[in-house]
């Protein structure tokens, strides 16, 4: 079949919206209408050429919801007409990791994934003759795609696809690195670096867990009231601060955080969020994801004297039995989307997005099909 889809076919450039070649699902497979997809900043990452796993011509996107249209022989917990959303980390339930309980990290399908190709080792997409690469299994910024079954969590149909794709990604791994990960608990000091589509639900899920100061630290003052709607209770502009961040932080947390989270992907700012914990038991989480060749370094001593680093890929949630809670939690009120959804555009105006991300003006761009 065709499908009209934003392809990207070299690092650093706009994606070019075309229609291209889909091939059917094959068996474990299903094929997805795509209704609705949000534009995260690692497709930007991944856009921009900082990737190491970055492939051209591929087709990005990760954060969607949709119908499933038909499906391959031995697909058995999904069926034409079911609402689900895309994980890019899948559930098996069957690998040593999925087993293990300890992890999200499922490795059924990884290895091809980061080939940019279906389990098989081939890819669904092309043009002509010409491969076009999958992305983190997803490729939501097609309106058609295939997903193996695996990698699909079957939601409620009253979920309206244009708000609940947002837990595709964003939402998920916010919420998640503060409940699953860190298990922030009632009365804790946070400190949340970066305020835009992770940290805002990271300052949510500080909420949710009861926490009592949840500081935010952007560069974008704009950050800020939108932050306090959703539960930060102390802003700070490093712009602003004289002087050096960390010991400012630590001042304003009587002695350091109990948590922190870096929501940025700036190897800086990790060693910021780490070093502004508290000595003895503050734990940093690291979201963001940092390009090619960066690092992170601290003084061993931070260790020793009991601050614990950490990290997160889609918040610790393990997405076929997590995701469609967290839908539920939305459609029940017990947590916000709508106010982060900011800009709204079709397949065509999809450029338009990753200029918003970079001017701070936009939050959450959504592409409705
Ligand atoms: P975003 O562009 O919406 O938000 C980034 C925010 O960081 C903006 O508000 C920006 O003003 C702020 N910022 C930039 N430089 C700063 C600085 N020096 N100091 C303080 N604030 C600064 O991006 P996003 O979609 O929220 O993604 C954030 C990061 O999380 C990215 O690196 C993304 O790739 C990563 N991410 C990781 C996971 C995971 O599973 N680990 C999931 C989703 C996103
Ligand atoms: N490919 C990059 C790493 C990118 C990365 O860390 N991805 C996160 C999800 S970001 C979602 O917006 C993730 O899930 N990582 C776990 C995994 O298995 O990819 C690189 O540095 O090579
Ligand atoms: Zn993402």
């Amino acid at each position: 079949m065709k499908t009209r889809a934003a392809v990207a076919l070299a690092a650093g450039k706009p994606l070019e919206v075309m229609t291209l070649d889909l091939d059917g699902p094959r068996d474990g497979e299903v094929l997805v209408e795509i209704k609705a997809s949000g534009v995260c900043h690692t497709d930007e990452f991944t856009r921009s050429g900082a990737d190491p796993e970055g492939l051209f011509p591929a087709i990005f996107g990760h954060e969607g919801a949709g119908v499933v249209v038909d499906v391959g022989r031995g697909v058995t917990s999904l069926k034409k007409g079911d609402h689900v959303i895309p994980l890019y980390t899948p559930e098996c339930r069957q690998c040593k990791s999925c087993l293990s309980q300890k992890t999200n990290l499922c490795t059924a399908i990884r290895a091809t994934q980061g080939k940019g190709l279906m389990p098989d080792g081939t890819s669904r997409f092309s043009i002509g003759k010409d491969l076009v690469h999958h992305y983190m299994g997803c490729s939501t910024f097609s309106n058609f795609t295939v997903m193996p079954e695996i990698a699909l969590a079957k939601i409620r149909e009253d979920a309206p696809f244009d708000k609940v794709c947002y837990i595709g990604c964003g939402v998920t791994t916010g919420i998640g690195a503060v409940i699953n990960t860190a298990k922030v608990e009632p009365g804790a000091n946070v400190v949340v670096f970066g305020l835009g589509g992770i940290g805002l639900n990271v300052i949510q899920g500080a909420r949710l867990a009861g926490a009592n100061r949840i500081i935010g630290v952007d560069i974008n003052p704009a950050r800020k009231a939108l932050a306090e709607q959703f539960g930060m209770t102390d802003f700070v502009n490093p712009k602003e601060v004289q002087g050096d961040l960390v010991p400012y932080l630590v001042s304003l947390t009587d002695g350091g955080a109990d948590y922190s989270f870096e929501c940025v992907g700036n190897v800086e700012l990790m060693r910021q969020a780490l070093e502004c914990c508290h000595r003895g038991w503050g734990v940093s989480v690291i979201i963001g994801v940092a390009g090619a060749g960066q690092e992170i370094k601290t003084r061993p001593f931070q260790l020793v004297t009991g601050r614990v680093w950490k990290g997160t890929a889609f918040g610790g949630a393990r997405g076929r039995t997590d995701v469609p809670k967290i839908v539920d939690w939305y459609m029940d009120g017990k947590i916000r989307i709508d106010e982060l959804i900011t800009h709204q555009m079709p397949l065509e105006d999809i450029n338009k997005a990753f200029g918003l991300m970079h001017s701070g003006e936009s939050i959450r761009s959504v592409v409705v099909y």
